[in-house]
């Protein structure tokens, strides 16, 4: 029942920041995901007879993508795939059943906050036996196997129900569809003391959880209405559509405006949080303030004592070198390692299996810890909860107390979508090629201290990544950082990060862009990117 199918190569099947993503006629060509997922099992040793989890945020091709990866799985010597039912599974549920499970790896179907639908993104996503994306050593097996791939093996049968839980066989493997959300919701309760949540929520606390029609629809039902009791109404948008209803499925102030709104007026809920297609992404909304995600790093970590699941206190702290400073100060606080490590979840992986990291943040709307090898929405909607069930303080009164004890890191990200990649590439390079002359000079009345190509050195592994992003930073602790975006699927994004450290807490009420006025004028003065690109101003700014 099995076959062997010739194949010619894809010259574009390089796994980016996370995994592979393209548009959907291009997943469509033949022998496309194929030719992909055959190279990442050919990267890989010593599978045969083990476990695979699959799983996907339900986007259009999710499906068929489901079906063509367990016939593969199957003729490629798997012994036991574990399918969320309907092929759902956020990103963090898909990482906690492989840890659970004992699994080799997963294949995660994702290409998390892009647009879904017949035009829009899709991605496949390998990750190992922590539950973690693969590190860069393995995406680049795929990559270079990819490029030379003669044929790819197949079960020649009929499709797998993914709707009805229980165990099916295809040749001599087990196919086992399992529950979605259960096994990660009882994750939960061991982290988290739901019943003070329930006690707040009883109290009168109000929040609304908007999963955009992605997801954590599932997921927000199950947890925070039947298991928290909040009232029916609490998760907004909660039925996963293949195009997410149209929208961009990325909980920032653009694509949530609505909830930010919601929040802003007089009569809002006391909070409010969103997740992104794949459920690994949040939004934290507190009543009348946006807690920006390098903030909210900053508020769990030096929170987090209040929780069940960290009640020990933390390891360490890891961060993407974008990400804010503002966790820096906290970790200083309690005596506890400090990361800064490339944007890339995968890169948390070894600190988090080396027990040096317990908390990891980014700026690109992540958080998570060490209870999976993702990050993770809803548990940072849940660590939220909890410490507010807790403290019985307001969303506000944590951030203010929090800033008048740390100062205050300014933050914003300017992104310039869709640029021709030769310009966006000729911003970087001459950039990179003035590095060496920027320290003492001024830019806008601003001192540059340090500028550098940003390289990591992974304390667990040793191994180098070079070339993570171009930082130019300022005496006081403000800078700006270049960097393209790996997770795009057409042109290039250039992403400029601005960041003031402010110490005067007389000076924590500005408005973020004012705030960062100088900064801004200086960054487009260091780069001319709006001259190279022909932009007059940023596509989206978070
Ligand atoms: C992925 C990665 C994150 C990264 C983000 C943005 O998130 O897992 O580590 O911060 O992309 O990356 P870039 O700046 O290269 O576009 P997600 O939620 O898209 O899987």
């Amino acid at each position: 029942m099995f076959k062997t199918v010739a194949t010619t190569p894809f010259d574009d099947q390089k796994p980016g920041t996370s995994g592979l993503r393209k548009k959907v006629p291009v997943f469509q060509q033949p022998n496309y995901a194929e030719n992909f997922i055959q190279s990442v099992f050919d990267a890989l040793e010593g599978y045969e007879g083990k476990t695979l989890v699959i799983g996907g945020d339900g986007r259009f091709y999710n499906r068929e993508v489901i079906q063509i990866a367990l016939k593969m799985a199957a003729a490629n010597g798997f012994g036991r795939v574990l399918v969320g039912q309907g092929g759902i599974l956020s990103t963090p549920a898909a990482s906690h059943l492989i840890r659970k499970y004992g699994a080799f790896g997963g294949l995660i179907l994702s290409a998390s906050h892009n647009p879904g639908g017949p035009t829009e993104d899709f991605g496949i996503k390998y990750n190992i036996g922590n539950g973690g994306p693969a590190p860069e050593k393995i995406t680049e097996a795929i990559f270079a196997i990819s490029k030379t791939i003669k044929e790819y093996r197949i079960a020649e049968s009929a499709d797998i129900d993914i709707d009805t839980i229980g165990t099916q066989k295809l040749g001599d493997m087990h196919v086992e569809i399992v529950d979605s959300v259960a096994d990660y919701a009882a994750l939960m309760e061991t982290l988290f003391d739901f019943e003070a949540i329930r006690a707040l929520i009883k109290s009168g606390f109000t929040l609304r959880f908007d999963s955009m029609h992605a997801v954590t629809g599932p997921y927000g039902k199950e947890i925070l209405e039947k298991r928290l009791g909040a009232p029916e109404g609490t998760c907004l948008n909660f039925v996963p559509l293949t195009d997410f209803g149209g929208h961009h499925p990325d909980p920032n102030l653009v694509y949530a405006k609505e909830l930010y709104d919601l929040l802003m007026s007089a009569d809002g809920p006391d909070f409010g949080a969103a997740s992104d297609g794949d459920g690994d992404r949040n939004l934290i909304i507190g009543k009348g303030i946006f807690i920006t995600p390098s903030d909210s790093l900053a508020m769990l970590a030096a929170n987090a004592h209040l929780a069940r699941g960290y009640k020990a206190g933390l390891k360490g702290i890891a961060r993407s070198m974008p990400t804010s400073g503002a966790a820096d100060r906290v970790a200083e606080k309690l005596k506890i390692g400090m990361y800064e490590t490339p944007t890339g979840w995968k890169f948390f992986g070894n600190l988090l299996d080396a027990d040096m990291a317990t908390i990891c943040g980014e700026e690109s709307s992540g958080t998570g810890s060490n209870h999976v090898r993702e990050k993770d929405g809803l548990w940072a909607v849940l660590l939220w909860l909890n410490i507010l069930a807790v403290r019985r303080v307001s969303v506000q009164e944590i951030a203010l107390e929090h800033w008048a004890q740390y100062g205050r890191n300014y933050y914003s990200r300017h992104d310039y979508e869709g640029v021709d990649t030769a310009s966006a590439n000729k911003v970087i390079d001459a950039l990179r090629a003035k590095l060496a002359s920027l320290p003492g000079t001024s830019v806008q009345g601003l001192k540059i201290a340090a500028a550098d190509d940003f390289a990591y050195h992974d304390p667990v592994d040793k191994s180098v990544s070079e070339h993570q992003g171009i930082r130019i930073l300022f005496e006081g602790g403000s800078r700006v950082v270049f960097r393209l975006s790996g997770t795009g699927t057409s042109g290039a994004t250039i992403r400029v990060y601005i960041e003031r450290y402010e110490p005067d807490p007389s000076r924590h009420d500005l408005e973020t862009q004012g705030a960062l006025a100088d900064l801004i004028l200086a960054a487009e003065e260091l780069s001319a990117i709006k001259a190279q690109t022909g932009r007059k101003e940023p596509s989206v700014i978070t």
